[in-house]
């Protein structure tokens, strides 16, 4: 059929089906932005809102930058679309030597896609292939952990450790155990990385003595697990985590779809605890989430393993029709130039200390019973009030409704302004959070 002539009508919400949302409930009270620049939003209304959050944890260096607009323009301009199997374009090969020069310790290869979801599972599937290759295909096992978030993909929600997101799927990958997460009562109001449970990652240990690690793929973990409510890992639990699997044979992804690009005040978690993974994911702050993307990370070492073939065939049996789009790639490579003109990294860990007094200025405040930071992200949670999240969402509105946007997990919220937000701009999240947080008690 044709498409009908006439447009629907500008308020007809119905036929978006909506991702991860309460359709009925949003469709029946909606929350609109029809405009952003620099840190904030704008409703339809043209009521202003700050951007706690960067978006979904991606708009790291703020919206609407011309420079990106102009890349991305000047790419539509000269190609395209171009595809990247058995095919190559420019910005692609120039993109990946830019990531390999950013990135820390020997991670100096690059796969493209264009999600997180799509980073994940393309990161399992090379560790599962990068172990054939090298004679041990009985390595077929994951580990993940609890409260980690990595994507919506059938190998994704198999290494989560968030139950929504398992429980009505059904299908998962076989063979998946999960770490102990890290959120310990006795750490609340930390500032910064935690005290206490570097030793929850000897459960690696525990999992190995079942399993045994000749059948054991990888670990994958957040460095730093944002959605569950923004969790720093214990100090020494990333290093002993590496130690383990490295006396096992054992793969370690990062997940650094949100802590990636600036967000702890380094490039990627990576540098900033001195723990280099075998593989890591990205997406969000890649392309400024102007265009999607995604990637992953490859160690010299796996991306070695994997060239063992006879050299005309195919190393890697994955990819995507929009593998390393060139208006993505001129987007992430625009990106890089901001992040490293404007100095974005170095400004997030400038105003980190600011950010965490400002956030924590918050204990005391009614039914605040943790609050968490590193970097230019935090985590409060708020003592339930009925069925889980019902505190949580009445301040994720509440805080909308004054001029805020923040997110919402359960009954934590978690906040990770652009990186370009300046300190005035972190007192009105400050204020208007303590007054959500009043107004919610
Ligand atoms: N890994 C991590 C660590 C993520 O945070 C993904 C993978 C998946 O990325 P895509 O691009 O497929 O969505 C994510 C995504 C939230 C929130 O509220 C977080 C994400 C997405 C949407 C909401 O915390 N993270």
């Amino acid at each position: 059929m044709t498409p009908p002539a006439t447009k629907p009508a500008a308020n007809n919400l119905e036929a978006f089906f909506m991702p991860f949302t309460a359709n009925r409930q949003f469709k029946k009270n909606p929350r609109m932005l029809a405009k952003a620049k620099g840190v904030h939003y704008w409703t339809p209304e043209g009521r202003k809102i700050i951007d706690g959050t960067a978006g979904l944890w991606c708009v790291n260096a703020g919206h609407g930058r011309e420079e990106i607009k102009a890349a991305i323009a000047k790419q539509l301009d000269e190609m395209d679309y171009a595809p990247s199997f058995q095919m190559g374009h420019p910005k692609a090969f120039e993109l990946a030597a830019r990531h390999a020069a950013l990135l820390p310790g020997d991670l100096n290869h690059a796969f493209y896609c264009n999600s997180g979801s799509e980073a994940v599972d393309s990161a399992l599937k090379i560790a599962l292939a990068y172990h054939r290759a090298n004679g041990q295909g009985t390595r077929t096992r994951f580990v993940g952990r609890e409260r980690g978030y990595h994507g919506v993909g059938f190998g994704g929600i198999s290494v989560v450790g968030m139950v929504n997101n398992k429980k009505w799927f059904g299908a998962m990958l076989p063979g998946v155990d999960h770490l102990p997460h890290t959120h310990l009562a006795k750490n609340a109001f930390s500032k910064g990385q935690p005290e206490h449970g570097a030793e929850l990652a000897d459960a690696l240990e525990g999992i190995v003595g079942l399993h045994d690690a000749s059948n054991i793929a990888a670990v994958i973990v957040e460095p730093c697990a944002g959605s569950t409510g923004y969790l720093p890992p214990p100090k020494g639990y990333l290093e002993r985590l590496r130690q383990i699997c490295d006396k096992h044979g054992i793969l370690l992804i990062f997940d650094e779809v949100i802590t990636g690009f600036g967000r702890l005040g380094t490039s990627f978690a990576a540098e900033k605890f001195g723990v280099i993974p075998d593989l890591m994911t990205v997406a969000k702050g890649i392309s400024n989430a102007t265009v999607p993307m995604g990637g992953v990370f490859v160690r010299k070492t796996v991306f070695d393993g994997l060239m063992n073939g006879p050299e005309n065939a195919i190393e890697l049996f994955h990819g995507y029709t929009y593998s390393a789009h060139p208006l993505a790639c001129a987007a992430a490579s625009a990106v890089l130039d901001i992040y490293r003109d404007e100095q974005l990294f170095e400004r997030s860990a400038e105003l980190s200390p600011y950010w965490e007094a400002g956030v924590h200025s918050l204990k005391g405040l009614p039914n605040v019973t943790d609050i968490r930071n590193l970097g230019l992200a935090a985590g409060i949670d708020l003592a339930p009030k009925g069925p889980v999240g019902t505190r949580g969402y009445e301040a994720f509105t509440k805080a909308f409704e004054l001029g805020l946007m923040v997110r919402q997990s359960g009954d934590a919220i978690a906040m990770s302004p652009p990186l370009v937000i300046e300190k005035a701009q972190i007192d009105e999240i400050i204020d208007i959070t303590a007054k959500t947080i009043k107004a919610v008690a």
